[in-house]
C-alpha cells in the first residue's frame, strides 16, 4: 500500500493503491470540510469510458478532412500514436498553409484538471502560440456577464473578486445579507486549481453561531444550509433585478438612502434616482410595480428594504443571476441598490459577488501567485467571447458587437480542444452539433469518452492528474501541493504536454516547446523560478525542490483575516480613485450609455427577458428550468463517480420539482419523464421538493450528453439541460454565457421502452488494418 499526495479542484487529498491497483482517496488531513466529490474519483479513475488508445472516427480515415454530419454518429478507428500524431501534424500544417494561423481554434475553452505544469489549456495555447498562432477565446461562462461590465462600474472586475470582505468580517460585522441567489453549499467546495482547506462550511456554521440574518433571496430553497436564521424571498428566475430596483426604489422615496455616500462617491445616482421615481419614464419602479414580476409582495419588499437600511447589511450577487440574459443588470441593480445604502467599504457592509458561487471567494488564503507555465503571447489577435463558439462556427465572416467593439468571426478550419467539454458546457446542444460539422477537422484530448470526444475526428487519450506529477494549489489556497503519481496511465493514455511536445517536434519546434526539460525538470524549474522570486520579495521562503516534494507540500504564507472590499476607496475617494472614467462606482456609466445597446442601457433598468414565469412563451412551455450547479460533481467530471450515479433518479438525471406542478402533470417521485422545448428534449428522473418556488424545476448542468440516434432536435437519454437552454448571448455588451434558465414543459414518459443511456459505455471501436504511414510529415 502506498500513499501518495495530490490535490484536485475539489480539494487536496492523498490517494491509496493497492498493490493490485486499487484506489481509496482520504482527504488531506488539514481539511476541515472535505468535499464529497471526493468520492468520486476512485470510480471514475478506471471507468471503462477511459480513452485507452488513439482513435480516428471512420469516415475522417476514410475520406480525409471536410465538413460532416456524421460526427457523433460513426464509429472510431484504433490507431497507433505515431499515425495519430502524424495525421494531426499534418492538418495543422495544411490548414495554416491553406487558411492561415487564424482558422485554428485553440480556444479550447473548460476546466480540465488541478496541476499548475500539466494545466491543458496553458499547455495548448503554448504549443499554439508558438506554432504560429491561434484563434483564441475570452471570458468565461462563470463569469462572462460580469468581467466585461464590472470594469465600466468599479473599474476592474479581478480587484471586486480577488479582494472581496473576508468571511471573517462577515461574520464579525454583517448583521443582514440579502443573498441573491443564496450561499449555496454545494458549489463552495470547488475552487479553480485546488484547496487545502475549506473554509465556507465553518464560516456559514459562524454565520449561523452568530445570529446573522440572512435573506435568500432565491428560487430554490437549498441554496441555503438550515442553519442561520433565514426569510426566504422565491424570486421568480431572472426577475431580481425588479426586484432590487424597488428595493431601491423604497429606500429613495423613504428618504432611507445615503446621500452623502452617493455623492462623494459614486456618479449617476441622479439619473438612476429619475429612473426609479418614473420621472424619466412615467413608471415609478415601485415595490407594487415589481411584485407581479418577480412575485415576493409588495410589503415584503418594502419590509426588506427597510431592514436592510436600518442595520449592517451585505448585499450578495451569485454568479448564477448574470448567467442569464441581460445578466448585466442585477450585479449593476445590485451594486447599486448597496451604493444606496451606504455600507460600500464599510465593515460587514456592501456589495459582493460569488459568496458561495466558488469557495475562494471571501477565503484568507495565500494571495501569492504560484507557479505556472508561460505560454507566450498568440501572435493572432483574433479570439471571441467563450460563449461564441456555436455562432463562431455557423457564421465565419459575420459581425457582432462587443465591450464596445465590432468583430467579425474568422473562417475555422480546425479545432483543437485540450480540457474542457463544450457538449456538456455549451447552450443549445443541438445547435452545436450543427457548429461542428462545420470545421473540416476536430481535434480532441480527453481522458474520457465524453460527447465532446464522441464528436471529435481525432480523439487523443490523455492521462488525469493522478497518473502524472504536478505542482498543485488554487487560487487563495493554503497549501502549494506536491501531487506525486499515483497510479500507471490508463491504457497508452499520455500527457497533454507530452502530446503536444510530439507535434511539436514534428512540426519543427519541438525544442522550443519543452525548452530541453523533461516533465520532473519544468516541475523543478517553475517551483524554484518561484520560490527564487518569493524570497526576492520577501513574501516566503519556500524550501528546495526535493525538501518540497519529499515533504509532498508548503504552507504558504496566509493572508490578514480582515479584509473589507473598497474600504480604501471610501476613506479617501479623491486619493485612491478606483479605475473608473469618473474614478467613482458609476451608477450611469457615459461609456456604456455611449454604445446605444438595447440590449445593456447607461445604467442598471429592468428588461424583459424573454423565457421567465408569465410570458408569452411560457404559454406553450410554462416551466422555468434552473439548469445550476450540480452538487455531486464538477461539470461534467466524476459523472461516472460513485457520489453522481448514486443520485441518479430512474437512472437518469434528477430533476426537482414542486408537487403541485407534478400532480398537474399526473408525475409521481421517482417517475421517468421528458422534459422538452422547441430547442430539444431530455429524460429524466423526477424527484418532488416543496423547497423550490411552484413553477420553476431544477436540471443541473453535467449529465453526459447522451443524444439518441437519428432525433433532430435531440433528444438526450440522460438528462443534460444543454439541450433546452437558448444559445443566446447576455447581451451585445458582453456576450456572455446564458446557460441558467429556460422555459420547457414536463410530461410523464409513455413511449414505451425509453431509451437506454449509452453514453457510459465507450463508443463502437474498430481496429485499423495494418494502416500505411502517410507519405511524408512536414
Ligand atoms: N446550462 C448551463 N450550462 C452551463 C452552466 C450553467 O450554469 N448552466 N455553467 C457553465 C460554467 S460556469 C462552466 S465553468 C462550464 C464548465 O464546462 P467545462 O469546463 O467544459 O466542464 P468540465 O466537465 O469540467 O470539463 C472538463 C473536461 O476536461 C477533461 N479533462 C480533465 N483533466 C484533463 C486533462 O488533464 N487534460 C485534458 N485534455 N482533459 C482533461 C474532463 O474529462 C472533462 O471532460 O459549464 C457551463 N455550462
Ligand atoms: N459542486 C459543484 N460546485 C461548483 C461547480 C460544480 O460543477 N459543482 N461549478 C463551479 C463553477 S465553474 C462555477 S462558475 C460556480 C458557479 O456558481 P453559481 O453560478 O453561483 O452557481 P449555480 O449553482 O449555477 O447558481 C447558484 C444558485 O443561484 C440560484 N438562481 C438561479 N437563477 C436565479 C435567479 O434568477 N435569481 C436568484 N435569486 N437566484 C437564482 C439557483 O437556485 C442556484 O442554485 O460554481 C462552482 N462550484
Ligand atoms: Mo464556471
Amino acid at each position: 500500500m502506498t500513499t501518495t499526495p495530490t490535490t484536485s479542484h475539489w480539494g487536496a487529498f492523498r490517494v491509496r493503491t493497492a498493490p493490485g491497483g486499487a484506489v481509496t482517496v482520504e482527504p488531506h488531513p488539514a481539511d476541515p470540510s472535505p468535499s464529497p466529490l471526493l468520492g468520486g474519483v476512485p470510480g471514475a479513475l478506471h471507468h471503462p469510458t477511459r480513452i485507452a488508445r488513439p482513435a480516428v472516427r471512420a469516415g475522417w480515415l476514410e475520406h480525409g478532412p471536410g465538413p460532416s454530419s456524421r460526427r457523433g454518429a460513426e464509429p472510431f478507428v484504433e490507431v497507433e500514436w505515431e499515425h495519430a500524431l502524424d495525421l494531426v501534424a499534418a492538418e495543422l500544417d495544411r490548414v495554416r498553409n491553406e487558411f492561415g494561423h487564424q482558422a485554428v481554434f485553440g480556444g479550447s475553452y473548460g476546466w480540465a484538471s488541478a496541476g499548475r505544469f500539466h494545466h491543458a489549456q496553458s499547455q495548448l495555447h503554448r504549443f499554439l502560440a508558438q506554432f504560429g498562432g491561434y484563434t483564441g477565446s475570452r471570458n468565461s461562462y462563470s463569469l462572462g456577464t460580469s468581467l466585461v461590465l464590472l470594469p465600466h462600474v468599479v473599474g476592474d472586475a479581478e480587484a471586486v473578486l480577488r479582494a472581496s470582505s473576508s468571511w471573517p468580517t462577515i461574520t464579525r460585522h454583517t448583521r443582514l445579507i440579502v443573498a441573491f441567489g443564496g450561499i449555496p453549499a454545494k458549489n463552495v467546495h470547488v475552487t479553480p486549481g485546488g484547496v487545502t482547506r475549506h473554509g465556507t462550511p465553518g464560516h456559514l456554521a459562524a454565520l449561523a453561531a452568530a445570529g446573522v440574518d440572512i435573506a435568500l433571496v432565491s428560487p430554490l430553497r437549498d441554496d441555503l444550509s438550515d442553519g442561520p436564521p433565514t426569510d426566504w424571498y422565491p424570486v421568480a428566475p431572472g426577475t431580481d433585478t425588479a426586484l432590487m430596483l424597488a428595493l431601491t426604489h423604497t429606500l429613495l422615496v423613504e428618504g432611507l438612502h445615503d446621500r452623502a455616500f452617493l455623492d462623494r462617491c459614486t456618479t449617476g445616482w441622479d439619473t438612476l434616482a429619475g429612473y426609479l421615481d418614473g420621472s424619466a419614464d412615467g413608471i415609478p419602479k415601485d415595490a407594487d410595480w415589481a411584485a407581479p414580476i418577480c412575485g415576493i409582495a409588495p410589503d415584503r419588499i418594502r419590509g426588506l428594504a427597510r431592514r436592510m437600511a436600518a442595520t449592517r447589511t451585505l448585499v450578495t450577487v451569485t454568479w448564477s443571476l448574470q448567467r442569464a440574459r441581460y445578466g448585466e443588470q442585477p450585479v449593476w441593480a445590485g451594486l447599486a441598490l448597496a451604493a444606496a445604502l451606504g455600507q460600500i467599504g464599510l465593515p460587514g457592509g456592501g456589495f459582493g459577488h460569488g459568496y458561495g458561487s466558488m469557495g475562494d471567494v471571501g477565503d484568507t488564503g495565500s494571495a501569492l501567485r504560484l507557479p505556472f507555465l508561460p505560454q507566450g503571447p498568440n501572435p493572432v489577435d483574433e479570439f471571441i467571447p467563450c460563449a461564441r463558439i456555436a455562432d463562431l462556427l455557423l457564421h465565419p465572416g459575420e459581425e457582432y458587437d462587443y465591450d464596445g467593439t465590432r468583430r467579425r468571426y474568422p473562417d475555422i478550419r480546425l479545432v483543437h480542444w485540450a480540457g474542457g467539454n463544450p457538449f456538456h458546457h455549451h447552450q443549445d446542444l443541438g445547435r452545436l452539433r450543427r457548429a461542428f460539422a462545420r470545421p473540416d477537422t476536430v481535434v480532441v484530448h480527453e481522458p474520457h469518452w465524453t460527447a465532446t470526444a464522441r464528436h471529435a475526428d481525432i480523439v487523443l487519450p490523455i492521462t488525469t492528474a493522478l497518473e502524472r506529477e504536478d505542482l498543485g494549489g488554487g487560487r487563495r489556497d493554503t497549501h502549494l501541493i506536491a501531487m506525486h503519481r499515483a497510479v500507471a496511465p490508463y491504457g497508452e493514455a499520455r500527457d497533454d504536454h507530452a502530446v503536444l511536445a510530439a507535434l511539436a517536434e514534428r512540426l519543427g519546434f519541438g525544442a522550443e516547446f519543452t525548452e530541453g526539460r523533461t516533465p520532473r525538470g519544468w516541475l523543478v524549474h517553475l517551483y524554484e523560478e518561484w520560490a527564487d522570486r518569493l524570497r526576492a520579495d520577501g513574501a516566503g521562503d519556500p524550501p528546495p525542490f526535493r525538501a518540497f516534494w519529499s515533504a509532498g507540500e508548503w504552507r504558504l504564507p496566509e493572508q490578514a483575516a480582515e479584509r473589507t472590499l473598497f474600504e480604501e476607496f471610501r476613506a479617501d475617494p479623491e486619493g485612491r480613485p478606483l479605475a473608473t472614467p469618473s474614478g467613482r462606482i458609476e451608477l450611469h456609466s457615459a461609456t456604456v450609455a455611449a454604445l446605444a445597446l438595447p440590449d445593456c442601457p447607461g445604467h442598471p433598468a429592468w428588461l424583459d427577458p424573454p423565457e421567465r414565469l408569465g410570458t408569452a412563451a411560457a404559454e406553450r412551455h410554462p416551466l422555468l428550468l434552473v439548469a445550476n450547479q450540480p452538487a455531486t460533481r464538477l461539470h461534467s467530471q466524476l459523472d461516472v463517480g460513485a457520489p453522481s450515479l448514486s443520485d441518479k433518479v430512474a437512472g437518469r438525471e434528477a430533476v426537482e420539482l414542486h408537487p403541485a406542478d407534478a400532480a398537474a402533470r399526473a408525475v409521481g417521485d421517482g417517475d421517468l419523464v421528458r422534459i422538452f422545448n422547441d430547442r430539444g428534449a431530455c429524460l429524466a428522473g423526477a424527484r418532488l421538493t416543496d423547497r423550490l418556488r411552484p413553477g420553476v424545476v431544477r436540471l443541473p448542468t453535467g449529465a453526459w450528453f447522451d443524444p439518441v440516434p437519428g432525433t433532430e432536435p435531440p433528444l438526450c437519454a440522460h438528462g443534460n439541460p444543454n439541450v433546452l437552454t437558448a444559445d443566446e448571448p447576455s447581451s451585445r455588451l458582453s456576450q456572455g454565457c446564458t446557460g441558467q434558465h429556460a422555459l420547457v414543459e414536463i410530461e410523464r414518459w409513455s413511449g414505451g421502452e425509453p431509451p437506454p443511456v449509452t453514453v457510459r459505455h465507450p463508443p463502437v471501436l474498430l481496429t485499423a488494418p495494418a494502416m500505411p504511414a502517410p507519405e511524408s510529415t512536414p
